[in-house]
């Protein structure tokens, strides 16, 4: 089993963000983001990786893919291979397909899902294990042989459930310290976090919970004093970056990146 640090990172894989993006995908309709909003936020989520010691690569926009941005959801890096996805979302699929010469450039050992349908923003790393949670974007069969792909890397995982009317498992949780969960009351009372002290958003600030622990700094969305205040035992820098752009599309902080 491996047990590196599952939020030590020394590189990072983004996309410049399209000006297709405004036609991002949205599960409750309304409008969409400024193409400037979205660049914005990039920038500076660019930037707080760089200042948390990642070399970060900026891959080209696609234009035919407004959600492309979003380059978690069609893979899974590691320090030892990676993982091309089959996202869920048909307007995302073919993301897959972009993503591959970009990962076997990159990558020793790749493998590829080929049963089902898996978004990367609803695998979790908790280091001992990782929490694959089916969800409206991650179907069953995808998240078995999800688990016997990790198992080639010495990885152990297992499929749990998303709440419902949640895009993405990991839209309502980060791990933030070794033994630390940051979660929303819906997903925390769920029970999947056993043994890891679990941290709570504060009401009206669940979108704090898309978090992200890179090396000694947690990058958390702006605006969320509540639940800021909760997590001032946890020992990392706190960084908020604005997300109310990237929000308008379902996005958080961890699905702009590639880590590994
Ligand atoms: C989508 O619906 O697929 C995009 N608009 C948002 C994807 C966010 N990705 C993530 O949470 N990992």
């Amino acid at each position: 089993m491996t047990m590196q640090t599952p939020f030590a990172f020394s590189r990072a894989l983004v996309r410049a963000p399209s000006k297709s993006v405004t036609n991002g995908l949205r599960a409750h309709g309304g409008s969409g983001p400024s193409f400037e909003g979205v660049a914005k936020e990039h920038r500076a989520y660019v930037a707080a990786l760089t200042q948390a010691d990642v070399t970060v690569e900026i891959l080209p926009p696609l234009e035919d893919f407004p959600d492309a941005v979003f380059v978690e959801d069609p893979a899974l890096v590691f320090p030892e291979g990676a993982i091309l996805l089959r996202p869920g979302a048909p307007s995302r699929l073919e993301e897959a397909a972009a993503m591959a010469p970009e990962l076997t450039a990159r990558f020793e050992e790749t493998q590829a899902l080929d049963v089902g349908f898996v978004d990367g923003g609803d695998v979790l790393n908790l280091g001992d294990r990782i929490l694959i949670g089916v969800s409206s974007r991650t179907n069953e069969a995808g998240a078995e042989r999800l688990v016997r792909l990790l198992g080639k890397f010495g990885r152990r995982a297992e499929a749990v459930v998303t709440p419902p009317g949640v895009l993405h498992f990991k839209t309502d949780c980060a791990l933030v310290d070794h033994e630390t969960v940051l979660a929303t009351p819906r997903l925390a009372k769920s029970g999947v976090f056993k043994g890891f002290r679990v941290i709570e958003t504060a009401p009206g600030e669940e979108r704090a919970a898309n978090a992200l622990r890179v090396n000694g700094d947690l990058l958390v969305s702006a605006g969320c004093p509540r639940t800021v205040e909760r997590l001032v035992e946890v020992e990392a820098r706190l960084i908020p970056l604005e997300t109310a752009e990237i929000a308008r599309i379902d996005a958080g902080l961890s699905c702009m990146s590639l880590r590994w």
